[in-house]
C-alpha cells in the first residue's frame, strides 16, 4: 500500500483521458459545454472502471480459492453517496481532486452532484451498508443481496409545516455511474400456480410447483470497495422485469389461482421501497418483493457455489446466509424447495443443509414490527412454500411435544402458524426454528429477546440466541464526514485508525491537554458553522454557533419520542416567557426525520415541531435563546454534516424499545455528548465512556414494565407537575397556529386520554432536570471539551469492523481472504 492507503498506481493522464472519453462518448457533452453533472457522471464512470475491474478479479480469486463466504440478505441497503467514500477507500481522494482541478473542476462541488441512493428506511438499512463496508475493509468474503428499487425512500418536503412525499428517482435519467448490469446473471422467478403430485422415474412419490407465471430478475452490481485493499465485493441488487409468461394452455383454468388477479405488471415488484420503519404493513406486493429478492438471491448463491466446482452437499460448509430481520425469511422454504424438488434431496438432507446455512438478526421487539403473513396469501402466491412451511412446523411441533408433553399453551405460543379467524405465518418463529444462530443487536436487546420475546426457544435451543452489538463504519462516519477531526486524530495517534479504531483510544491522554481541547473545540465550531451555513442557505434561518447544537435525527416514531423533546422545548419557551429568574445558555434544537406516509401521529409531531419552530425563531421576546430547526428530507448526505456539528445527541427512546440505535454511536464518535435513556446500545456506550461523560435519565426497562403492570396513569404526572402541564396546555391553544386553536391537540390527546403508550410524561421531569445539568456543564467549556474528547476516544467498540469480527468469529466462522 502506498501513500494515502492507495492500493494501486494512479495514472493521472490516463484517468483524465477516461473522464473526457466518458464525457463525450457516454454523455454526449464537450469539455466546453459540459455541466457539473456531466463532469460528475463522467468522473464516476471513470472511477467505476477501476472498481469493476477489481470486483471481477476478487470474484475470480474467491471462486478459485473456494473461500467460505457470507451472503447478507437485506431488503434495504441505505448506502448513501458512493463517490466520496469510494475515493477514500481507494486512497485516491487527493489525486483525483488534483486531476479534476487540472480539468477545471472542483471535486467537492462535483461530489454534491450525486443523489443519495436511498434504498433503505433508516437504521436497519444503514447498518447493512456499514456492514458491507466493514466486510470489504477486512476482506471477509461477502456478497450483499438487495433490491434495485426504481424509487428509493420518498423525498420529503414541508408545505405549511406538513410533510409532503414525492417519489425519489435516485438513478436520474442517465443511471447511476457506479452500477453495472450483469445480464448473464439473470434469474427466472415463479409465482402463483399450484402444486402437483407425481411419481418420478425411480418410483418415488414427489411434489412439484406448477407456477402460474414467471418474472425475470436482472442483477445490478454496486462495488463495495475495501478500505486500503484491492478487494471489491458486489452489492447485488435485483430488478424485476416481465418475461414471457408460461403457456397457460397447459394448465387447467380452475387451478390457476393467479388468474383471479388483475394482470400483474412485473415492473411493479421493484418499483418502490416500502417506507415503513419498525412496522409491518402486510401488503401482498411486499411479500412478492420479499420472495422475488430471496428467489433471485438463493439461485445466485447456488450458481456461484456450483460454478466454483463445489458439490451441492457442501453448501453449508462454504456459504452462510445472514437474514437482516425477517424480511428475507422466505429464503428458507425457498432453499428447502430447491434442494428437495430440483436437487432431489430427502427432507432430512435438505433440512440439515438449510438449518446450518441460515442465521437471523432480530432488530426489534415491537409487536407491530414482527412480520406475519396470512396463510391464504402465501398459499396463493407460493403454494409449494406453504406446504414446506407446514411441514417444518409439523416436525417442530413434535419436538415441542417431546420437551413439553401435553402442553398446548406452549405449542400455541411457539407454533410457526398462529391460529385465529385467519391463520398467520409468524416469520420470526420460522427463523428461530430454521437457523443456526439468532442475534439481537445490543446486549440489552439480546437479553430481552431471550427473556421476553423467545424464552421457550432459548430453552429449546440452548446457545442459539446470542448478541452482536451494532457498530458503524469509521470511514464514512468519521474520516469522510469530519475531515477536521480526522486530521487532529491522525496527528495524535497516527493515520491507520480508520482501519483500526482501537487506536483512537490514544486520544484519551490528551483529554486534559488545554491546547488540544481548544483545537478539538475549534473543529467542532467549524463543523457547526458548516451546518449553520447549510441551514441558512437552504432554509433561511440564521444560527449562532455559540449556542448549544442539540440534535435528534432518526425516523419519526412515538417510541423514539421526538414529542418528549418537543415538550422540553415548550417548557423552555414557557419558562423564558414566564419566569424572570430563568436563565439558559442559547440552544438550537435540530430535528431530521421522515414519517411513514400512513403514520398520522408521527406526521402530527412533524407539523407541531415545524409550527413551534416558526413561532420561536421569530419571537423577539426570547432574545435569541431558543431556536428550532426541522431539516427537510433528512438523508445520509445530510447526516454527514449533522453528526459532526452536534454538541448534544438525543437518544431518548422509552427503555426497552430501541433495539440498539446507531446514530447514538456516530454522534459520540464525533464528540457530541449523549442525553439518553438506558436503552439499546446507550447502555454499552455508558460502560465505555463512563457515567460522567454521558447524561442518562428516565425509567429503566423493568421500571417501565412495572409501571405499566400497575396501571400507568399519565394524568398523575399532569396534575403533579405544573411545568409539564404548562407545556401540554400550549398544544391546546393557538399560540403556534394563530387563528387555529387545537391544530396541535392530537399529541396532547394521545399523551393524556390516549394513555401515553411510550411513557413520555413519566420521563418528562427527569429529562428536563438532565437538560438543566447539560446547560450548566456546557458553560464550563474546558470540562465540556474533556468529555467530548473522551467520547471520541472511547468509542472504538462501536466500529462496525468489531461487529463484523464478532459475526465472523462467533456465528459465521469466516476467515478473511487477502488479495
Ligand atoms: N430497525 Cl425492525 C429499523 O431501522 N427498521 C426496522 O424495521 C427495524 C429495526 C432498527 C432499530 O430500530 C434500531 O434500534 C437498530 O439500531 C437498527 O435497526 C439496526 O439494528
Amino acid at each position: 500500500m502506498s501513500k494515502n492507503g492507495q492500493t494501486q498506481q494512479f495514472d493521472k493522464a490516463a484517468f483524465q483521458a477516461a473522464v473526457e472519453k466518458h464525457l463525450t462518448t457516454t454523455y454526449a457533452a464537450t469539455v466546453e459545454n459540459a455541466t457539473p453533472r456531466n463532469w460528475y457522471m463522467a468522473m464516476g464512470k471513470a472511477l467505476a472502471e477501476i472498481s469493476t475491474g477489481n470486483l471481477l478479479a476478487t470474484e475470480q480469486q474467491l471462486a478459485s480459492e473456494k473461500a467460505r463466504s457470507v451472503n447478507y440478505l437485506s431488503l434495504e441497503f441505505l448506502i448513501g453517496r458512493l463517490t466520496g467514500n469510494n475515493l477514500i477507500s481507494m486512497g485516491l481522494y487527493e489525486d483525483v481532486a488534483a486531476a479534476m482541478e487540472e480539468l477545471g473542476q472542483n471535486l467537492t462541488d462535483l461530489l454534491e452532484e450525486e443523489r443519495d441512493p436511498a434504498l433503505g428506511n433508516g437504521g436497519l438499512g444503514r447498518l447493512a451498508a456499514c456492514f458491507m463496508d466493514s466486510l470489504a475493509a477486512q476482506e471477509y468474503p461477502a456478497v450483499g443481496y438487495g433490491l434495485h428499487y426504481e424509487y428509493g425512500l420518498f423525498r420529503q418536503s414541508f408545505v405549511d409545516g406538513r410533510q409532503v412525499e414525492a417519489p425519489d428517482a435516485w438513478r436520474g435519467i442517465e443511471g447511476y455511474p457506479w452500477e453495472v448490469v450483469r445480464p448473464e446473471l439473470t434469474q427466472h422467478v415463479s409465482l402463483y400456480g399450484h402444486v402437483e403430485a407425481y411419481v418420478d422415474d425411480a418410483g418415488n412419490n414427489c411434489r412439484r410447483w406448477v407456477p402460474g407465471m414467471t418474472v425475470e430478475g436482472i442483477a445490478w452490481d454496486l462495488p463495495i470497495v475495501g478500505y486500503g485493499n484491492n478487494s471489491v465485493y458486489p452489492l447485488r441488487l435485483w430488478e424485476c422485469r416481465s418475461s414471457a409468461p408460461f403457456n397457460l394452455s397447459r394448465f387447467n383454468d380452475g387451478d390457476y389461482v393467479g388468474a383471479q388477479y388483475p394482470a400483474l405488471e412485473a415492473g411493479n415488484v421493484t418499483k418502490v421501497l416500502y417506507p415503513n420503519d419498525n412496522h409491518d404493513q402486510g401488503k401482498a406486493l411486499r411479500l412478492m418483493q420479499q420472495y422475488f429478492h430471496c428467489a433471485c438471491s438463493v439461485a445466485d448463491i447456488l450458481r456461484r457455489h456450483l460454478a466454483a466446482g463445489n458439490k451441492i452437499e457442501d453448501l453449508a460448509a462454504l456459504e452462510t446466509i445472514q437474514l437482516n430481520d425477517t424480511h428475507p425469511t422466505i429464503a428458507i422454504p425457498e432453499l428447502m424447495r430447491v434442494l428437495i424438488d430440483d436437487f432431489k434431496m430427502s427432507w432430512d438432507q435438505a433440512w440439515e443443509i438449510c438449518s446450518h446455512t441460515f442465521a437471523y438478526t432480530n432488530h426489534t421487539l415491537l409487536p407491530e414490527a414482527l412480520e406475519t403473513w396470512s396463510e391464504a396469501l402465501i398459499q396463493q402466491m407460493l403454494p409449494r412454500h406453504m406446504e414446506i412451511i407446514f411441514e417444518i412446523n409439523h416436525r417442530f411441533m413434535l419436538q415441542v411435544e417431546k420437551t413439553w408433553p401435553g402442553n398446548n399453551e406452549v405449542k400455541r405460543k411457539l407454533s410457526i402458524i398462529q391460529e385465529g379467524p385467519q391463520r398467520m405465518v409468524r416469520m420470526a418463529n420460522l427463523c428461530v426454528v430454521s437457523t443456526y444462530a439468532v442475534n439481537g443487536v445490543a446486549a440489552l436487546h439480546s437479553e430481552l429477546v431471550k427473556r421476553d420475546l423467545f424464552p421457550e426457544f432459548n430453552e429449546l435451543f440452548p446457545g442459539r440466541l446470542t448478541n452482536v452489538t451494532n457498530g458503524v463504519t469509521p470511514r464514512r462516519w468519521i474520516k469522510y464526514c469530519n475531515p477536521g477531526l480526522s486530521a487532529l486524530i491522525s496527528e495524535k495517534v497516527g493515520d491507520d485508525w480508520p482501519a483500526h479504531l482501537e487506536k483512537i483510544a490514544g486520544l484519551e491522554k490528551f483529554a486534559d491537554d488545554e491546547a488540544f481541547q481548544q483545537r478539538y473545540m475549534a473543529v467542532k465550531k467549524e463543523n457547526k458553522q458548516r451546518l449553520a451555513d447549510w441551514i441558512n442557505e437552504n432554509m433561511g434561518i440564521e444560527l449562532d454557533t455559540n449556542a448549544i447544537f442539540d440534535i435528534q435525527i432518526k425516523r419519526l416514531h412515538e417510541y423514539k419520542r421526538q414529542h418528549l423533546n418537543l415538550l422540553h422545548i415548550l417548557s423552555l419557551y414557557h419558562r423564558l416567557l414566564n419566569d424572570p429568574t430563568f436563565d439558559m445558555h442559547p440552544r438550537v434544537f435540530i430535528f431530521g426525520a421522515k414519517a411513514a406516509p400512513g403514520y398520522a401521529l408521527a406526521k402530527d409531531i412533524i407539523f407541531a415541531i415545524n409550527k413551534v419552530a416558526e413561532k420561536v425563531n421569530n419571537d423577539e421576546r426570547l432574545g435569541g435563546k431558543l431556536k428550532v430547526v426541522f431539516i427537510p428530507d433528512y438523508r445520509v448526505s445530510l447526516a454527514e454534516i449533522l453528526f459532526p456539528a452536534a454538541d448534544v445527541s438525543e437518544q431518548i427512546s422509552t427503555a426497552g424499545k430501541e433495539a440498539s440505535g446507531t446514530g447514538n454511536m456516530k454522534f459520540a464518535m464525533n464528540g457530541a455528548l449523549t442525553i439518553g435513556t438506558m436503552d439499546g446500545a446507550n447502555v454499552e456506550m455508558r460502560e465505555e465512556v463512563g457515567d460522567d461523560n454521558i447524561f442518562i435519565f428516565g425509567l429503566l426497562v423493568d421500571e417501565v414494565q412495572k409501571l405499566k403492570n400497575e396501571g400507568y396513569d399519565p394524568y398523575r404526572y399532569y396534575h403533579a407537575d405544573s411545568l409539564l402541564r404548562a407545556a401540554l396546555e400550549l398544544l391546546n391553544t393557538d399560540e403556534f397556529t394563530p387563528g387555529h386553536p387545537g391544530q396541535l391537540a392530537a399529541i396532547r390527546q394521545n399523551l393524556l386520554d390516549g394513555g401515553d403508550p411510550y411513557l413520555v410524561l413519566a420521563d418528562f421531569a427527569d429529562y428536563v432536570k438532565t437538560h438543566e445539568e447539560i446547560d450548566a456543564q456546557y458553560r464550563d467549556q474546558k470540562t465540556w471539551a474533556r468529555k467530548a474528547i473522551l467520547n471520541t476516544a472511547l468509542m472504538s467498540k462501536f466500529s462496525s469492523d468489531r461487529s463484523i469480527r464478532d459475526y465472523a468469529n462467533n456465528i459465521w466462522k469466516l476467515e478473511p481472504v487477502k488479495r
